[in-house]
């Protein structure tokens, strides 16, 4: 039957068989069979509806995925190799889109593929940036920024006649709607809607990642930025955020009125989950349009409160969006009198100037719109939510306790093990089902066989074969040989400095003087990262130079380079992710305890059998809690220690720099003779000064304690059956991180579907 679809699509494209289609023709058949079996397929209907609106969606490659959702993933990858194809070689012709940076983008995307699969009926909304974020490269040991042209002719986008006008101050333009179908795990189907400017002019784009940032009727949605560093691009910020909680806005009305529902009951029928602040602009703008169609002030502010909900991600304070009413009057000036509006009532409620929307500088929190004209307000692990009740949101607890509520994240399995480890999921499907892929608590049957000898080889073999497959694809792809007996020790994520890449950095630096001195490692190890950095983020581009530096340093001498090697994967993004977690012996979560909200990161390692080497941080404390304290490294001072050092401003660097000769002898090698000649004085200097006389993430408070308890780690890896049964452990107890029960969660609490 499929066989017979298949090949009459493959017929009618190209007239030929599918043994004489060549990899790439192949890509677009499937494409068409999914786009058809997916409009098949009926829309998920409830009583309610959630939109999940959010600047970021970083989906991932969606050919798998969708092929395991549909339930057809393995008569597909048979049909390929009767015909003598590879659906993993197929699979790298599809380009990545990247619409996301990291965590925030990643946990949207997770979260779609749940609300399908559970038979939710929830909407993703978005922008379809053209050319995403940007494409990382490698040039003299430095990061250089490049577009990422990913949308092709053929793709998963659905053009669609949905067309809204968007109003700035003195410019007008119109957006378009494009659709990608979710599919669920055996279920109906969602939509993402990602909304695209008519206009957009891909030929601004001139050298690199520059083009005329003034230039609005051309520019929204050509990319998505990382930071907020220069004048034009938040101000650009500010038209993409208008620009999407505008058309999202419109649409959610539209559907609305299809459906015959009263706008003053808006809130009966639908609810909107706004993805951390930059969203935002949805509240006054609902009140806006709520206005128009002809309901009062007082009365569109209750419905809308009644109507949003809103997640943290951050307590980074940097993080937290703030813009200057100056630029908002410019943007939008139409929403600046209802911005006063509601702080107006803010301000009559509460004198404490810390919960008002407009500062004394004329400047709008935009976190405290959500809070105070939202119904719920969640953190994204334990960790998180209690530091943002005691300390960063304190004020607005007290007010709206009621308000308040944890979500712990989560991520999806059917990418995350299904997909990325289909040997794993199979060996765990011939030893308890597959009720886990519905019901990821069943994971726990197999703590059975913790003890059998031979469930733990297999465990071995498994992560052996995703070690090789990961040495042949970094030979394929960047050149790079590694030896896949060695030690995995993997950290991938987002370059910033509170996730503590330096830290890591410095360690290699101690495990190569040590060699240096005659103290060699009992196994070889590779110590593996992937990052990109926000351009403009001038130290996390130090760290990874010197991360660079040090590579080609260990790589060209031979009496180190028996013993560690470092690879820095170029471009990280889902699909590298995809291939390097399965492989993966050791997992780096070693951020500064109460920065990092929850780490998403941690559990897709942990379910494909890594060991976490962290702190008790974000999400870190409770995998720790589940598979208690033999089952996992942790190391370093706790939330509560660092939170004092920054209230009572007592943390020195240079202390511990000159305290502890070790510190002293791997910091100082930054600014080495060795690495000075391999990298760029200035960046090393920088990063050198940096960690000396300010080191705002407190690397130097926890390295002896992470040399410590890394060197603990990589000898108890020697010791084979007790690690393994540390591996089966964390596969087993990682049933808890499934983003079904994370959704499960916000429908029951927040969304309350059906
Ligand atoms: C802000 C202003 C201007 C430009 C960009 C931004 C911006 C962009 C992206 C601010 C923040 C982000 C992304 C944040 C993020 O990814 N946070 C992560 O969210 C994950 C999912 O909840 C958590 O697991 C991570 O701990 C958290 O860091």
């Amino acid at each position: 039957m499929l066989l017979e679809e298949f090949q009459n699509i493959v017929n009618k494209k190209y007239g030929k068989k599918i043994s004489d289609c060549d990899n790439r023709e192949i890509y677009y058949a499937i494409l068409d069979l999914v786009k058809t079996k997916t409009s098949e397929k009926e829309i998920i209907e409830n009583q309610r509806k959630v939109y999940y609106i959010s600047a970021e969606f970083l989906i991932g490659k969606l050919l798998s995925n969708n092929l395991i959702n549909l339930g057809i993933y393995d008569e597909i990858k048979n049909i390929l190799k009767q015909n003598d194809k590879n659906l993993s070689e197929i699979e790298e012709i599809e380009p990545e889109p990247s619409l996301g940076n990291g965590g925030l983008g990643r946990l949207a995307s997770c979260f779609l593929d749940s609300i399908a699969s559970l038979g939710l009926s929830g909407d993703g909304i978005g922008l379809n940036y053209h050319f995403g974020l940007f494409k990382q490269k490698f040039e003299d040991n430095l990061q250089k920024e490049y577009k990422n042209d990913w949308i092709e002719k053929e793709s998963w986008l659905n053009k669609t006649d949905v067309v809204f006008d968007i109003n700035f101050g003195n410019t007008k333009v119109k957006s378009r709607m494009y659709d990608i179908d979710i599919v669920g795990y055996n279920h109906g189907i969602n939509k993402l809607h990602l909304f695209d400017l008519e206009t957009l002019d891909e030929n601004i784009v001139k050298d690199g990642i520059n083009f005329d940032k003034e230039n609005i009727e051309k520019n929204i949605t050509l990319f998505l930025y990382p930071d907020d560093s220069d004048e034009a691009v938040r101000l650009l910020r500010i038209f993409q955020q208008y620009f999407m909680v505008s058309s999202g806005a419109q649409y959610i009305l539209q559907e609305e009125k299809r459906k015959g529902h009263s706008l003053k009951d808006l809130y009966k029928h639908i609810c909107i989950q706004i993805n951390d602040t930059h969203p935002t602009m949805i509240i006054p703008e609902l009140i806006y349009l709520l206005m128009q169609e002809g309901i009062r002030m007082k009365q569109a502010i209750d419905i809308v409160s009644k109507t949003c909900a809103y997640t943290n991600h951050t307590i980074l304070s940097e993080a937290l969006e703030k813009w200057p009413t100056e630029y908002l009057y410019k943007v939008v000036p139409h929403l600046m009198p209802i911005i006063e509006a509601l702080n107006m009532i803010v301000c009559e409620k509460f004198e404490d100037k810390k919960v008002h929307i407009i500062d004394d500088n004329q400047v709008v929190h935009m976190a405290h719109i959500d809070i105070h004209f939202g119904y719920s307000v969640n953190g994204v692990a334990k960790l998180h939510t209690e530091i943002l009740k005691d300390s960063e949101l304190n004020h607005f607890y007290k007010i709206y306790p009621e308000k308040f509520n944890n979500k712990t994240n989560g991520i999806t399995f059917r990418r995350w093990l299904l997909s990325c480890n289909n040997e794993l999921s199979d060996y765990i499907t011939s030893l308890i089902g597959d009720e886990y892929k519905t019901d990821s608590t069943k994971l726990e049957n197999l703590l059975k066989y913790v003890d059998e000898d031979d469930v733990l080889q297999k465990i071995d073999e498994i992560k052996s074969e995703k070690k090789k497959q990961l040495k042949d694809y970094l030979m394929q792809t960047q050149d790079i040989q590694i030896d896949e007996n060695s030690i995995f020790d993997i950290q991938i994520k987002r370059l910033h400095e509170y996730k503590r890449q330096q830290m890591n950095a410095l360690y290699i630096v101690y495990k190569y003087l040590q060699i240096k001195k005659g103290i060699l490692p009992k196994h070889p190890i590779t110590f593996i990262f992937g990052a990109k950095s926000a351009p403009a983020y001038i130290i996390a581009k130090d760290i990874i130079h010197f991360i660079l530096c040090m590579q080609e340093i260990i790589e060209n001498d031979e009496e180190v380079s028996k013993y560690i090697k470092i690879v820095f994967v170029e471009n990280y993004n889902v699909s590298k992710a995809e291939k390097l977690i399965p492989a993966c012996d050791v997992s780096e979560q070693i951020s500064l305890a109460s920065k990092e909200a929850s780490g998403t990161g941690n559990m897709k390692f942990m379910l494909n059998g890594a060991v976490t080497l962290g702190t008790l941080d974000g999400a870190n404390v409770e995998i720790s809690e589940l598979v208690g304290e033999d089952n996992i490294y942790i190391f370093g001072k706790k939330s509560q220690t660092v939170i004092e050092h920054y209230q009572n401003k007592d943390y020195v660097s240079k202390d511990y720099y000159k305290n502890s000769p070790i510190i002293k002898e791997i910091v100082d090698f930054i600014v080495d003779e060795k690495v000075l000649k391999v990298g760029q004085k200035e960046n090393l200097e920088r990063l050198y000064n940096e960690i000396l006389n300010k080191d705002w993430f407190m690397t130097l408070l926890d390295i002896e304690d992470y040399i410590k308890t890394k060197d603990k780690v990589f000898d108890d890896y020697l010791d084979r059956k007790s690690w393994l049964k540390k591996s089966l452990i964390n596969i087993a107890k990682s049933g808890f991180f499934s983003s079904d029960r994370t959704i499960a969660e916000y429908n029951k609490d927040i969304w309350k579907l059906n």
